[in-house]
């Protein structure tokens, strides 16, 4: 039996609470993500996708290049989208956030082409992303006053912690209008000295981008990753003893470049944002318009059909 496999049994016993999409706020209006708990009536209106790590869980380096990897386990999309125009902030709302999983938070923006209903059924697989945020540089920070290890500096994630678990994300002024699935990410490396060991928590969301505040000032062009191939389990940043004292300065934010037109809100710009308001969800029709989205009534789905097939599968480690 391998050291890390029995690492995994003994900890299995202590199923630790991690987290999932609350909610996300835009200008203070705020539109739904998704629980994955079993029992959850979801909104009906909500913007995050679906997923069936009712554990709150991740998604480990063994399963990189596979479909799991795009929008957490059995991720699938909502009907309902988030507008937002281009040049806007919008929080994403984590659902608390353990202060031992420390690492990157990482974003990511695919369009939803040649689709009748924007983002609402598109095949995930056909998502080609553009990293807008990494969430670099890492502060560093030798009393490490945040809560971690000695000398481990102070990661992005302390950062979110200290925002009510919240991380705001830029929408880039050049993005053309459009349906849009953001992908935020926390890849956490308490255990990343092991080969796979890191966990990564992605959560994606429905965005309808609309014209921009102010028209931009150049152009881009999207990149086209495939996220199968966003990470390898061997990857520096992956692969990483956080508790190891190795030098935080020599962190690799893993994953493909930022893209040149990205503008990541930096650690010290990051706040928390109230509520004002309940947002206004739409439903993106032929893919060019949109009318104002309207819910048929919640189904308890995870109750209903998730828990029982999930039975017995996820003693992982926190
Ligand atoms: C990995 O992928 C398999 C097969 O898709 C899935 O059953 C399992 O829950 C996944 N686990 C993690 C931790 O990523
Ligand atoms: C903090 O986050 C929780 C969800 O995790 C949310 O319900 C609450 O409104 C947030 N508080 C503030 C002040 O943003
Ligand atoms: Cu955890």
């Amino acid at each position: 039996m391998s050291k890390s496999l029995l690492t995994a049994l003994l900890l299995s016993g202590t199923a630790l609470a991690h987290s999932h999409l609350a909610h996300i706020l835009i200008n203070g209006a705020l539109y739904h993500g998704f629980d994955p708990t079993p029992g959850k009536a979801n909104y009906p209106d909500r913007v995050g996708w679906s997923s069936s790590n009712i554990d709150d869980g991740f998604v480990s380096p063994r399963n990189y290049s596979t479909p799991e990897i795009i929008c957490h386990l059995s991720g699938a999309p909502p009907k309902a989208h988030a507008p937002i125009r281009a040049g806007d902030r919008l929080h994403v709302q984590w659902n608390g956030w353990p202060q031992n999983h420390v690492g990157p938070v990482l974003s990511y923006l695919a369009p939803c082409k040649n689709t009748q209903d924007g983002c609402g059924s598109v095949d995930k697989t056909a998502l080609r992303w553009t990293k807008i945020d990494d969430s670099a540089p890492v502060l560093i920070d030798p009393l490490s006053s945040d809560g971690g290890p000695p000398g481990s500096g102070r990661w992005a994630t302390n950062v979110l912690i200290g925002q009510n678990n919240s991380w705001q994300v830029e929408i880039p002024s050049w993005v053309k209008p459009g349906p849009y699935v953001l992908r935020n990410e926390i890849i956490a490396l308490h255990f990343a000295k092991d080969l796979d060991g890191a966990q990564n928590y992605p959560l994606c969301m429905n965005l309808w981008v609309e014209a921009p505040i102010a028209a931009p000032t150049r152009t881009f062009a999207l990149d086209e990753h495939d996220a199968r191939t966003f990470y390898k389990p061997t990857d520096p940043g992956i692969l990483f003893g956080v508790n190891n004292g190795t030098p935080l300065s020599t962190y690799k934010v893993p994953g493909p470049t930022l893209h040149a037109g990205a503008k990541p809100v930096p650690h010290s710009l990051q706040l928390m944002s109230l509520s004002k308001s309940a947002g206004t969800p739409v439903a993106v029709t032929k893919a060019t318009q949109t009318v104002k989205f309207t819910a048929a009534p919640a189904k308890r789905e995870a109750e209903a059909t998730e828990a029982p097939k999930m039975k017995g599968r996820y003693n992982r480690q926190g």
